[in-house]
Order: C-alpha cells, then structure tokens, then sequence
C-alpha cells in the first residue's frame, strides 16, 4: 500500500487532545509524505475548536529517526522541517511529543520545536548527524544549546550518541518521563499546560545558558581535535555553530545553521558517509537464503580461549547481556585471561565510559571453565586459539562430541579454511567462521566466514548473532585471507614494492594518515611486530610455496628480522624507537638502496599522490576480484570491512567509493599502468573493466556525465 500524507499522519482526537500519530515506516523518518502529512494535520488540529491541545506520536512504539537519509542530495519537494517547526512555534495550543523507541536528529529537533516532551523510560535520544558527515540542521545545535549550555550541546552532537530519556531530562530536554503509556501520559500532561494556558515556551528564545559563556572552550574543542577532525568538515561546523547560539541572537542563529548545514551537504564526505550507512545495513543482508530459514536463538555463549582475542569477544558478549562460559586449557591462563578482562574494565571506569554497576553487571555473566562439558548448553561456542590447525581441529572434535545439536561452531581464525576445521565435525552445517578484529572489545566488523557446507540457517544466524552483540557483520567467502586480509596483503605487498621503487617507509606512512588512516602500513607493522610474519615467510620458503629469489620477493623485513629489529618492542623495526615514539632511521634509507641496487632498480621520488594512488588502486582491484570471484556479496561490503575493522577513513566512504567518486575509468588507468609495468599481480579485475566499459558505477547505474 502506498503511502499518502493521509496516511503517514493520522488524526484522532481523545478528550479534547488531537493525537497525531506519525506513522512513515521503516523508521517514521521526515520523508516527504510524512512532512506533507504533518504540515496537514497540524494545520487541521489548530483549526479544529473541539481540540485544546495538541500531541505528536510515532506508531509502532518509535518516534522519528530523523532526516529521510535517502532524499539527500535530491530536490526538496512539500514543506520542510523548519517550516514544520515554525509552525508548531506559532501554534496557539501547546504541543507535546510523546517520544518512545527513538527520536533521533531531526526527529528530536521536530519535538524541540515544540514546547514539552513526555518520554517513555526505554526511549533514546540524540542528535547523530556526525555520523553522517552532517550536523543538525534543524535548529538542534541552537536549541540544546539554549536549553542545556554549550558543553553540554558539544558533548552531545559532536558524539553522536543516543541518550537516555532520563538523561534527557537532567540536561532539560524531556520535561517528563513515564514507565506506563506514553501517549496515555502525553495526553494528561497535554490536558494539564491547555488548562494552565499560553504562552508556552519557545525554547529557541531561552537565553540564561548562553549568558555567561567562557569563549575559550570552542577554540580548545578545535584544538584538540585538530588531528581526529583532519579531512571532516561537519565537526568543526558543530563547533562553529553552538558558538553561534552563543553568540547571536535566535533567529540569526538558525540562519547560521543553516547555512552551515548546506555547506556539509555540499562536501564529498556527507556522500562518503550516507554511503557507509546504507552500506552497514545492506551488508547484514544475505542474497539467496532459503525464504524459510529460521534463526537460532542465542541465549547462551560458550567461548574457547581466555587469550586476547577470547576475552575482547567475551567481553563484547557480556556487555549485551548474553550469559558467557570461557574456557581455557590450564588454571593459569585462564586466572591471566580473566585479569585481563577485569584490567579493561577497570579502565573503562577510569575514563568514565562505563560505571562499576555496569562492569559487575557484565561480568557477572562470565563463568570460567576447564572443561568441555561446561560449554554443552551453549547456543554458539566461538573457539579463538591460535592460528594451528591441528589444534583448532582438536577443539572442534572435542566440541562436536560435547555440544547440543544445533548449537553453532564458530572459529575466530583470521585465516584458516573453515572448512577444514568443519571437517573435524560430524555436522559441518553448523561451523562458521566469525572473525573477530582486535581489540574484540572495541572494533566493530566481524568478518562471518561461510564454509562450502555451512547452512543456511547457520548463516543466518552467525549474522544475527554478530548485531546482536552490536558488531557489523559481514559476509565473506572461505577464501585465503577471507576479504579484509586479502586486500591487506595486496596493498602491504605494493607498498613494499614501492620502497624498492624509492619511498621511505615514513613517507608512504605519512602519506596514508595524510589521507585519513590512523596509521600507516609500517607503524602497524612495527606495533604488532614482525617476527611472527618472517617465521611464516620462512615456513613457506621451505615448504616452497614461496620464492626468495623471484624479482617480486621483497627481502627488506627479512634484513630487518635478521638484524634483531622486530618492531616497537625490540626498539627498531621499520623506524628507531624511544618507548613509543617512532622516528626515521637513515640506516633503513641505506638498506633499501641497496636492494634496489641489487635489483638493479633505479631509486626515483615518488609523489603522496601516486603512493596513494598506487595503494588505493591495488585494495580496490583486489576487491573488485573478491566480488567477482563470489568471495564477498557486493563492493559495498568492502568499504564496511576497510572502514569497520581496518581504520579506512570513514568520512572516505571505504576504497569502492573512494574509486567511484575518483572515477572508476581513472582507477582503471593506475591499474593498467602498473599491470604494464609490473605484470600479472596487477591483472585488472574483469569486474572493473565491465563497469568501465559500460560507462556504469558499482552497482551497475550509468555514470552522469
Ligand atoms: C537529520 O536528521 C538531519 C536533520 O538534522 C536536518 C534536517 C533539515 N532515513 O538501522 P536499522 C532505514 S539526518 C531513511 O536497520 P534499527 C534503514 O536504512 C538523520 N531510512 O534499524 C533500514 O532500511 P532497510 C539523523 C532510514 O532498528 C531501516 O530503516 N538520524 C533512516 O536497528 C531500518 O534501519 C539518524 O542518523 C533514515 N533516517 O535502528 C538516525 N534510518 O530495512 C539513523 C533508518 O531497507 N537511523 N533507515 O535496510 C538509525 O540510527 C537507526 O536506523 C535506528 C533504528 C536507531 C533509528
């Protein structure tokens, strides 16, 4: 059934209370219908002389999300928020917005327009525009400045975090709060301003938090986050406007707004990271499964391993209030498992992220164990040991005779085939990959690996489980690397290459945080230190699967390892170390001469942008492949991978859309230009090429222009 403004906003009038309720699935957004819809009925209510005051509801227990993200970049049709708003400011009835679920951006901002607001206990609150590459462009940077001062109004939508209906309340923002029915309770606090009678307040005109304001804290704001910001412009707009609410007067203020919210519509990285929204949400989304299949629920998590990577994943369970058993081999390592994971805690406290009723709260969930047999209730058991197959092999024997049918056998390899490990199991319908980014705790992808007999349902499931427990899953085929490491080898390799070719391991390192990566490839290298990778290089020169001797072979951390520099934590690596400072060491510089006189390469300056360039092209080549090869489900999912679990600057949309907004035709060109001068590796993905042929993007739509 099509949606018509009749039917986004319904009218209903209840003891002489107009309840309008806001129905615009999925999520009640300001979408085009919704507004026209609102701009009606509030129209009708002020007009109806049967009607006193006014009340404003989402169905389906939700109150409005916001923008509707998908209009952005399109013409505006029908009335807008701020005209909405004006009118619910001019409005001769109190309105009040009874908010439950969410009332996020500019649907909090539509219930700041009016004003009181009765909140159910479970709802949340917030103004997450950031996230979009945005900030809130309906009047929310002026108002809750107003309303709760400047520190508080910078906290708030510089993190984009959804708040408490209690907490709103404390800053002002929620007049009231009700355990019971919201619209039941919106409606009696309605009754009760009617009969008190006008002027009701207009919380754009409040003035007492912006009388006294120390100025100095905007420039400290920028300061601070001069680096994190690098590349964004919508945080420093944030800033720029709640120094305006403080500064000018209220209409003045929304004017400044405004303008400022254009300016972020305006900037690549607002298409960068809608991009990454719809892309999150599509990437949890399985192409091909049985229409039937039924999830299995997870109540129960049994976790193998208390090392790292096992008590970030505990960790991540428990905090979602799923019960966990962690098992580990030896007392010891569990005792040093579970101090670990109280460590972190205990941090969490310290910067005040989580207070001591929430940590005992989590870590009442968590029961350790020795044995097996603890782990047989469990809906999922995820084994996270170290990468040896032999091993893994062992523990999914051991689980395939302890655990209840059904219950999913998940391994954190990072890259082992699954189904290898499945074959150790008499059901390898039920083993999956879930793959987990370090610190688990924190980072949100989870790589959730499909095995060639891996069901459906199991499938379904590892995915739910994944969001469950509030990580973005993404599905990726068992193939070597899976996608994320694939891609990494790919570009680690290249720019390997592009030492022998005259860079500096600093250069290419500044040249990538330059773009917006956290850290460049050598630092990582050198922090997660290199001795492990040369024992694997070293295990397949042996087993010759790989050639020293071949002009692609790329010998420099050989010479580091063998000269004892194994990163941060011997003092050298790529770099000289003071503790945790890295600087250049000359002695690298004169390494690499001589290998690429031995090579026989004539060392040449390199740009940042061909660098980039050059690293870039090769990730999205690769990942162009991983698609084509059925390896992952759509390019998107690549950009959910790189800017979820490998520090891919999100306000860059992920390497598929950095090549699309660059121009695939473009991205082809660096390719072919090094597959000329480099050969095979750098094949062009046939992918990449058809859409270049056919003038498309991605998704296969004509390229404008
Ligand atoms: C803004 O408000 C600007 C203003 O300041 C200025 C105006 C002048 N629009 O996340 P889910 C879709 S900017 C359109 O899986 P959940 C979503 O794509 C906006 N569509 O559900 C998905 O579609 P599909 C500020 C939207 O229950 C479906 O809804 N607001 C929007 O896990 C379900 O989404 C925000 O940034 C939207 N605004 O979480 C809030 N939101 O089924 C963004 C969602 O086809 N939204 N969809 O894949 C959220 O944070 C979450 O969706 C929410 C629900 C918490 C609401």
């Amino acid at each position: 059934m099509s949606v018509t403004p009749e039917t986004a906003v319904s009218y209903d009038v209840r003891d002489e209370v107009a309840v309008l309720t806001i129905d615009f699935p999925p999520v009640n957004a300001l979408g085009e219908p919704m507004r026209r819809g609102l701009a009606m009925r509030l129209e009708q209510a002020a007009e109806d002389p049967a009607v006193k005051a006014i009340v404003l509801v989402g169905a389906n227990d939700r109150f409005v999300a916001g923008a509707d993200i998908r209009e952005f970049g399109k013409p505006k049709q029908g009335p807008g928020l701020l005209e909405l708003q004006l009118m619910m400011e001019a409005s001769e009835k109190p309105i009040v917005s009874a908010v439950d679920g969410h009332a996020l951006g500019g649907g909090l901002e539509l219930a700041l327009a009016g004003p009181f607001r009765v909140a159910a206990s479970r709802a949340k609150i917030g103004l997450p525009e950031v996230n979009l590459g945005l900030l809130p462009g309906g009047g929310g940077t002026q108002r809750t400045t107003r309303i709760a001062g400047p520190e508080v109004a910078l906290d708030l939508i510089l993190s984009g975090k959804h708040i408490s209906a209690s907490k709103g309340k404390e800053l002002g923002l929620i007049d009231e709060v009700t355990d019971g029915d919201v619209t039941e309770a919106a409606v009696a606090f309605a009754k009760k301003k009617a009969a008190e009678g006008g002027p009701y307040p207009k919380l754009v005109e409040l003035t007492d938090k912006v009388e006294k304001v120390d100025f100095a804290i905007f420039e400290d704001v920028r300061k601070k986050n001069a680096r994190k910001w690098k590349g964004m412009v919508a945080p420093f707009k944030i800033v720029d406007c709640v120094e305006a609410a403080c500064k000018l007067g209220p209409r003045d203020g929304l004017k400044f707004e405004q303008d400022a919210f254009q300016e972020c519509l305006e900037a690549p990285s607002r298409a960068a990271q809608i991009h990454l929204f719809f892309a999150e949400r599509t990437a949890a989304k399985v192409e091909g499964l049985s229409p039937d299949v039924k999830l299995k629920k997870i109540s129960k998590v049994g976790v193998i391993g208390a090392g790292t990577m096992g008590g970030g994943i505990a960790m991540s369970c428990i905090n979602a209030g799923l019960p966990v058993t962690i098992l580990e081999a030896k007392q010891e390592a569990l005792d040093a498992g579970l101090a670990k994971v109280k460590g972190n805690y205990d941090i969490s406290i310290k910067r005040g992220s989580r207070s001591q009723e929430q940590v005992d709260k989590a870590l009442a969930l968590l029961t350790p164990t020795l044995e097996y047999a603890d782990l047989a209730d469990c809906d999922i058991v995820i084994e996270a040991v170290f990468e040896n197959m032999a091993i893994k092999k062992e523990i999914f024997g051991k689980l395939d005779d302890v655990m209840k049918p059904g219950a999913v056998l998940a391994s954190n390899t990072s890259a082992l085939s699954i189904d290898e490990i499945a074959s150790a199991t008499k059901r390898p319908g039920d083993v999956i990959g879930t793959h987990f980014f370090s610190p688990a705790n924190v980072m949100k992808l989870c790589e959730v690996v499909r095995g060639d007999l891996a069901s459906d349902e199991t499938i379904a499931t590892a995915m739910a489980f994944a969001k469950q427990i509030g990580k973005v899953p993404v599905l990726a085929g068992n193939c070597e690397g899976f996608i994320g490491n694939r891609i990494l080898r790919v570009y680690g390799g290249e720019a390997d290459i592009l030492l022998e070719a005259g860079a500096t391991p600093w250069q290419i390192d500044q040249a990538l945080k330059d773009f917006g990566f956290p850290m460049g490839v050598f630092l990582m290298r050198d922090m997660a230190g290199l001795d492990v990778a040369w024992r694997m290089r070293q295990g397949r020169i042996e087993a010759g699967t790989l050639d020293p001797d071949s002009p692609e072979y790329t010998p420099l951390a050989d010479r580091l390892c063998e000269a004892g520099r194994f990163g941060q934590k011997t003092g050298s690596g790529y770099y000289k170390y003071e503790g945790r400072d890295a600087t250049p060491d000359p002695e690298i510089v004169a390494m690499l001469e001589e290998i690429s006189a031995k090579k026989g390469i004539t060392r040449r300056e390199l740009s940042d942008e061909e660098i980039v360039d050059t690293i870039l092209a090769s990730m999205v080549n690769e990942g162009a492949k991983i698609v084509e090869e059925g390896y992952a489900q759509r390019t998107s999912d690549i950009d959910v991978t790189y800017a979820f679990g490998y520090g891919f600057p999100k306000y860059r949309g992920g390497p598929m859309f950095w090549a699309q907004q660059k121009g695939l035709d473009k991205v082809l060109e660096i390719i072919n230009a090094n597959y000329k001068r480099y050969g095979d590796r750098w094949k062009p993905a046939k992918l990449l090429e058809d859409r270049v042929a056919a003038g498309q993007d991605w998704e296969g739509k004509p390229v404008a222009g």
